[in-house]
């Protein structure tokens, strides 16, 4: 009976069906739970597709047999052939009457996470031990709708006509900002893990290649320890030619959001009803309001606003535009200069150069996207280099790109787990990656 166990005809859970009933089946995975009820015991086989039941009676195994089988740790790897039965009282309709089995793999016990217990587990414990954390259904189920949501997004852009491109992610100079560059010795120089594409997608627009998208990591050396921030996300940039303005921008933003949304609503169903979630398609056009109107509408509740909005004013201003337009995803336009300093790149409002033409996208009180139109002209464009006090030199390799024909251009950045934080309602974003880094966190 412990014979080994030809893993060639291996049948995923998931494609097991009651018209295979009398068939011979051969399945393995995680052992999830074991029922020992003393004359039958039920094993519930756990892989990426599904669990199956195997119903081991020890009238049929016989003793020694059947107590192997219902001692093996919890969380061992399993693989089993034997016939499958139909029975209306198990949840799939059948069952599995083992013939032979193998034990691939033990597992250690006690285990240091549960994976079906309900007791709350910290989440730097489950963070610790991620391989077992992600064998639950509920975390997983984050990770397929990351999935879905990245495949709806990228099927728009390729819909739109958007050329998938790799930029490098070490590079010589930051785009945003020098306080959470990370340094990095290359070679005998000093280099910086790519705080985002920006000047690659910005050259790319001066080669050519006129709609383009990146999905990469973004290293942010953030000082901040907060729910929404971490060190490495996946940022999915864009960038286009030929705009009239950053309003072309937010118009294909507002296309990629809603497809990707209905995208989550259509194939990931099952997977936030696991969550117990509701995700909604928001209307189109997302309301559109300056910065100064959202400071306006703070203060009119009653939150006095100096400059940028922080944490509490998202929040709030979150709270506002669903209670009193019904929308969870808004833009927040005309960004003013001064809080744009280290953005170089953008341009400024043509009618009003104290603002620029810039844009953030929030999601119930979260900015998702920031974007933009570009400064192509390339003398307003190192103006606004030295304005900061940067050496336009460090940006020669950037630069060059704007001497020989660069067409007006804008783009955008998104984080790709901003989304599913608040897409999910999770309560911290390091739910939404597999590995996250943050300031106290570099292993696993
Ligand atoms: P920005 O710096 O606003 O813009 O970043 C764009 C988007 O990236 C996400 N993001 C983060 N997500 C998680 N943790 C972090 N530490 C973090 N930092 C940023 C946010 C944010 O809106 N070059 C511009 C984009 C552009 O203009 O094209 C840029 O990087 O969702």
């Amino acid at each position: 009976m412990n014979d080994s166990v030809d893993l060639g005809r291996r049948i995923e859970n998931g494609a097991l069906s009651k018209d295979m009933a009398g068939q011979k089946v051969t399945i393995a995975g995680w052992l999830q739970d074991t029922r020992n009820l003393g004359g039958i015991a039920f094993l519930l086989l756990r892989d990426r597709s599904g669990i199956a039941q195997i119903t081991c009676l020890k009238k049929k195994l016989g003793d020694e047999i059947f107590t192997h089988l219902t001692t093996i740790p919890r969380e061992s790897v399993l693989a089993v052939t034997g016939e499958l039965k139909l029975n209306e009282q198990v949840s799939t309709g059948f069952e599995i009457l083992p013939e032979t089995f193998e034990v691939l793999a033990e597992a250690q016990s006690p285990l240091p996470l549960g994976i079906i217990d309900k007791v709350g587990v910290e989440l730097d414990t489950r963070l610790n031990n991620r391989f077992l954390d992600l064998r639950k259904s509920q975390v997983l189920a984050i990770f397929k709708l990351r999935e879905i949501l990245i495949r709806g997004m990228r099927e728009y852009l390729v819909s739109q006509k958007f050329m998938e491109v790799t930029t490098p992610k070490i590079v010589a100079a930051g785009a945003e900002g020098g306080s959470t560059l990370f340094p990095i010795k290359y070679f005998e120089n000093q280099a910086y893990l790519a705080q985002s594409p920006q000047l690659y997608k910005q050259m790319l627009m001066g080669a050519g290649i006129d709609r383009l998208y990146e999905l990469a990591p973004a290293y942010r050396a953030e000082q901040s320890d907060t729910v929404r921030h971490i060190a490495e996300f996946a940022s999915l940039d864009i960038e286009m030619s030929f705009i009239k303005s950053e309003e072309d921008v937010m118009h294909l933003l507002e296309g990629l959001m809603t497809h990707a949304l209905e995208s989550v609503l259509k194939e990931g169903k099952q997977y936030l009803d696991e969550l117990g979630v509701e995700v909604s398609v928001p209307k189109l056009p997302f309301p559109r309001i300056t910065l100064k109107e959202a400071i306006k509408m703070l203060a009119d509740a009653g939150l006095e606003v100096k400059g940028d909005l922080d944490t509490e004013a998202e929040k709030k201003l979150g709270e506002i535009m669903l209670e009193k337009h019904g929308a969870e995803l808004y833009f927040i336009t005309k960004f003013p200069t001064e809080l744009k300093k280290t953005t170089f790149y953008a341009m400024r409002d043509a009618s009003n150069s104290v603002l620029t033409n810039y844009f953030d996208l929030d999601y119930r009180g979260e900015e998702l996207v920031s974007g933009g139109q570009r400064e192509h002209r390339i003398g307003i464009l190192i103006n606004q280099l030295e304005e900061i006090g940067y050496d336009p030199k460090d940006f020669e390799f950037y630069l060059q790109a704007f001497r020989y024909g660069m067409p007006p251009h804008g783009g955008f950045g998104l984080g790709i787990e901003r989304v599913l934080h608040m897409m999910l309602r999770l309560p911290n974003i390091r739910e939404c990656v597999m590995f996250p880094r943050d300031m106290y966190r570099v292993v696993p």
